[in-house]
């Protein structure tokens, strides 16, 4: 595949091209916390079967990008042991009798180092993948995801992760105010709530693709192997 030559991906509001040497994957918190049964998500009575629906299709897609030799970063929100990076109103809110930095199911919540925390075993990054710790919800605030980006040339985002309206959400309109252009695939992000999941993608490409575009991993896929046919 010719990594410099332009692709077309069918999406909302209309074909996202991209070039897949300035092209990165950007899978959002697919942490074992939000993630699996007994988790953190699951004890604040949240239907993890919503977001496990993504896990396939991101599974495939990743794979995909990975055998094209193309670019792929993950993220995990959470916090220091100490605490020190959590503001007071993220501790408190929700006046939850558990909340990050608690002892939880699978280790002290949202704390780095902690096994919740870390990325779930079908997506595990690989060593040459760089692995943001965000202390919020966008992936921008309080990183140096930004600066990697830049050093790496890219300037298109494939966002895919959990969840919808909250950290991909936020970290698509932060992007897109830093002149990323970027790609959600409907079926590789998940929300705990489906009327969020509609409306959180519904967002991104309102008025013309206010925020960016909406896809399908098939889409995605389908462009790669014609970009490998092509290619050879
Ligand atoms: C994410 C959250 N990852 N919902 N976090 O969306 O608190």
């Amino acid at each position: 595949m010719d990594l410099n030559r332009s692709m077309s991906i069918e999406a909302e509001p209309y074909p996202y091209e991209f070039v897949p040497a300035r092209s990165a994957l950007l899978i959002i918190d697919m942490q074992r916390d939000f993630m699996e049964p007994g988790g953190f998500g699951e004890m604040l009575g949240n239907d993890v079967a919503e977001l496990r629906r993504t896990i396939e299709p991101n599974r495939k897609l990743l794979a995909a990008w990975r055998a094209a030799g193309l670019q792929v970063m993950h993220t995990r929100e959470g916090h220091r042991p100490d605490l020190s990076d959590l503001p007071t109103t993220k501790k408190v809110r929700g006046h939850s009798k558990t909340s990050i930095g608690d002892p939880g199911p699978m280790g002290r919540i949202l704390i780095r180092g902690e096994a919740g925390h870390d990325i779930i075993p079908e997506l595990y990054p690989l060593p040459n993948e760089p692995v943001i710790d965000k202390p919020g919800k966008g992936a921008f605030f309080a990183t140096d995801l930004h600066a990697i980006l830049q050093n790496r040339g890219i300037k298109q985002l494939l966002v895919t992760g959990v969840t919808t309206e909250v950290c991909v959400n936020t970290t698509v309109r932060e992007a897109n105010d830093r002149g990323y252009e970027c790609l959600v695939p409907a079926d590789c992000v998940g929300s705990y709530f489906p009327e969020f999941q509609e409306m959180g993608l519904k967002m991104i490409k309102a008025q013309g693709g206010i925020f960016g575009w909406v896809s399908d991993s098939t889409h995605i896929l389908a462009a790669l192997a014609n970009g490998l046919t092509v290619g050879v």
